[in-house]
């Protein structure tokens, strides 16, 4: 296939509206779908299926309200569509996904496409939504008075997806270019035609789009500052304001001239085409005067998360002795067919101690994906989100904050991206300096290892394991961290105004056991193949490090001091011995800056080394509660120490990945650096309180 070649499709329209569902449909990808806005704040392509050539792309774009962008991701949607970008060529067909049980708005954009020159087909998605709201949509009047085609379609359920694609194709065979269906003021339109003419003069607009991108210039704020503009800005400038001086005098607000026109045809076009049998109160509308309720909801919250993980603890012990024994069995399987030499203990020490280590957790994580699909499929995420952010609110952090940071709980690296739909810089900063904070997925396996082994499972109130009391304690502690710095920052170093523009809510809606299955099914896919990628190589090195430079004479404690590892968790170790960390804790620490996980895996290949019984090779819980502190001859891992390091996991930037991409989203080393020396700092201080005030307060 010739790239160049290449017929574009772009697929736009309100965020969550259903493109991506659409867009897989149309593709057979897996993009990310979800129950809330703004997950993509990317451009991706795929290939269109069915079609008898091959050679035509789709493009599934963030979500954008107008053509009047706001923020970095609805910027990438708008450059995409004009044909402005410099990676994608301008789109031959943009499919405009609406969102049919909230057409008003969702037309408005579809309003501004329709000037582009460029042929469109709408998809009016969300037909069952619709339908059990009691709405009735004229498909046949819609069409005639857009002009172009117009397909209902539920995504969710592959409904009119077919015919979707056929009239995409037959509209590919015959393009015709929509014609613009906005009146505006003759005035206005005036100073319209002058300076399309204007671009078309200087070659910065086609024939057929000029009006439309020069009714456009005049509304948007800076619309000249684009770096397309560059060679030509101060003339266009010019001309610019001129037309809006002259529209200021005749009485416009030069703002709000397009999108009055437009709001003003749509509402013709809903009194001809939408029938509302009977408005009535959904069960999720009244369900929400209570979950989003200032004391209610939080509670309520609260008690879902700690349901949750005293679900994993009281039900995944038997897979997770399955997996325990499969990993012995393989290990008793090597030192029966393995001569004992370095290649035996590679295998059984180093690969099957560490990635059996962190394979043990993988029911709990699994059980965790599925209860947090459940929540995102029905839309009550969104609603938790929205809880938060009330309290994020109040230390300065933006109304859109809350993606970002509900994204991060899955992991930073999405979430620092999502900060794209914030509007401005400072409060992008804000959020992505508190993004890390929260509980990514890669902090489960250390925490489920550590409260699993260590912290007694006493059951507090009847029903609750303490490990799960003491889990959720961990992911407030993050919240409560983020919010405390954001409100720092905020009157320190990042002073300012927030906006908080509103958020709208997702629909709730019964989740849908495949969508849950899957989404639960592809995360914990992700999980495995990290198990055999990253962490087995990082066992390896590890085993390797632990075991080099080798002294075959030495008892295994004094081999495992004399190594690599051994020499380098001895120089830190007076850095981290002041919070409870010894050089094994230390090292382990090291190593999973690669992902956090592999403080697992490592842990496990340090004190699985030379152990005398191979079927408890992947009992790495076991191991640490056998290990006795040399000093006191009592357990090393006390409740004390599993808390100081589970804390400093909270707090610390603990992940290369996310150092990255806050580099690459800041543009800026020095924030980067500032943000690590910040965290780190903080989870040292933190832990030095815990374990020094804990000792002398007798805790053990
Ligand atoms: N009820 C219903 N739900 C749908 C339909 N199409 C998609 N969904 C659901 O709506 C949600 C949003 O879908 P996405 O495809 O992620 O929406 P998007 O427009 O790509 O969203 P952003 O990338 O955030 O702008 C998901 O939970 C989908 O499963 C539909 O026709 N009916
Ligand atoms: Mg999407």
């Amino acid at each position: 296939m010739n790239e160049t070649n290449s017929l574009y499709i772009a697929i736009a329209g309100n965020p969550n509206s259903g493109k991506s569902t659409l867009f897989n449909e149309l593709t057979g990808l897996r993009q990310k779908v979800a129950n809330y806005p703004g997950k993509t704040v990317e451009k991706h392509v795929g290939v269109l299926q069915d079609d008898p050539d091959g050679n035509i792309r789709v493009i599934d774009l963030p979500g954008t309200y107008s053509l009047n962008p706001h923020s970095p991701d609805e910027e990438i949607a708008h450059d995409v569509l004009m044909g402005w970008s410099d990676d994608t060529p301008r789109p031959g067909l943009i499919v405009a996904v609406v969102d049919a049980s909230n057409l008003e708005r969702n037309l408005f954009l579809v309003t501004q496409l329709l000037s582009l020159g460029i042929p469109v087909v709408v998809a009016l998605n969300m037909m069952d939504a619709c339908r059990a709201s009691g709405i009735e949509i004229d498909v046949v009047k819609l069409e005639q008075r857009l002009g172009v085609p117009v397909v209902p379609t539920v995504g969710s359920r592959r409904e009119g997806t077919a015919e979707l694609k056929a009239r995409i194709l037959s509209t590919l065979k015959q393009p015709s270019v929509p014609r613009s269906v906005v009146q505006i003021p003759d005035a206005a339109a005036r100073e319209v035609d002058r300076l399309a003419a204007h671009l078309q003069a200087h070659e910065l607009a086609a024939a057929e789009s000029a009006h439309g991108e020069a009714l456009r210039a005049i509304c948007t704020e800076n619309s000249f500052s684009h770096p397309r503009f560059a060679a030509a800005r101060d003339p266009l400038k010019t001309t610019i304001l001129a037309a809006r001086d002259s529209l200021a005098q005749a009485g416009f607000a030069w703002y709000a001239i397009e999108a009055e026109a437009g709001y003003q045809w749509i509402e013709t076009l809903m009194a001809e085409v939408r029938n509302v049998r009977e408005a009535r109160l959904t069960f999720g509308e009244r369900a929400d005067y209570w979950l989003t309720h200032r004391i209610v909801g939080p509670a309520f919250l609260g008690l879902i998360v700690l349901m949750i993980f005293v679900s994993i603890f009281a039900l995944a012990k038997p897979p997770m002795d399955w997996i325990k024994h499969l990993f012995g069995y393989l290990a008793v399987l090597v030192v029966n067919t393995i001569p004992a030499g370095p290649l035996q203990s590679l295998l059984t020490d180093g690969v099957i101690t560490g990635v059996g280590g962190i394979m043990v957790f993988l029911p709990q994580i699994m059980m965790l994906f599925f209860f947090i699909a459940i929540l995102e499929d029905s839309g009550y995420t969104a609603r938790a989100a929205l809880i938060m952010d009330r309290i994020m609110g109040r230390v300065g952090l933006h109304g859109r904050a809350f993606i970002p940071l509900f994204s991060s709980f899955a992991c930073a690296v999405p979430g620092v991206m999502a900060t794209r739909m914030i509007d401005n810089a400072r409060d992008r900063l804000l959020t992505i300096f508190v993004a890390p904070f929260m509980c990514c997925s890669a902090r489960w396996p250390v925490y489920l290892l550590l409260a699993g082994a260590v912290i007694p499972n006493t059951i507090v109130l009847g029903f609750i394991p303490l490990p799960a009391i003491v889990l959720v304690s961990m992911i407030l502690l993050g919240i409560v961290a983020a919010v405390a710095t954001a409100a720092l920052f905020n009157k320190t170093i990042l002073k300012g105004v927030t906006s908080t523009p509103a958020m709208e809510l997702p629909r709730y809606r019964r989740p849908r056991l495949r969508m849950v299955l899957q989404t639960m099914w592809e995360r914990s896919l992700l999980f495995v193949k990290k198990a055999g990628t990253v962490i087995l190589a990082m066992s390896i090195i590890m085993w390797a490090l632990t075991n080099y430079p080798h002294r075959p004479d030495a008892a295994p404690d004094q081999q495992i001091k004399q190594s690599f590892a051994g020499t380098v968790g001895r120089v830190i170790e007076p850095v981290i011995s002041p919070i409870g960390f010894d050089w094994r804790i230390g090292v382990s620490i090291l190593s999973s800056f690669v992902a956090r996980e592999v403080f697992v895996s490592s842990m496990a290949t340090i004190y699985g080394t030379n152990m005398s019984d191979p079927h408890r090779a992947a009992d790495l819980q076991a191991h640490l509660r056998s290990e006795l502190d040399p000093e006191t001859g009592l357990p090393f891992f006390t409740p004390l120490r599993a808390l100081s390091i589970m804390i400093f996991y909270v707090l610390s930037m603990q992940c290369v990945s996310t150092i990255a991409v806050v580099r690459r989203e800041t543009n800026s080393w020095k924030w980067t650096l500032f943000q690590l020396g910040y965290m780190t700092g903080l989870a040292w201080i933190a832990c030095f309180v815990l374990w020094q005030g804990g000792r002398l307060l007798g805790w053990s």
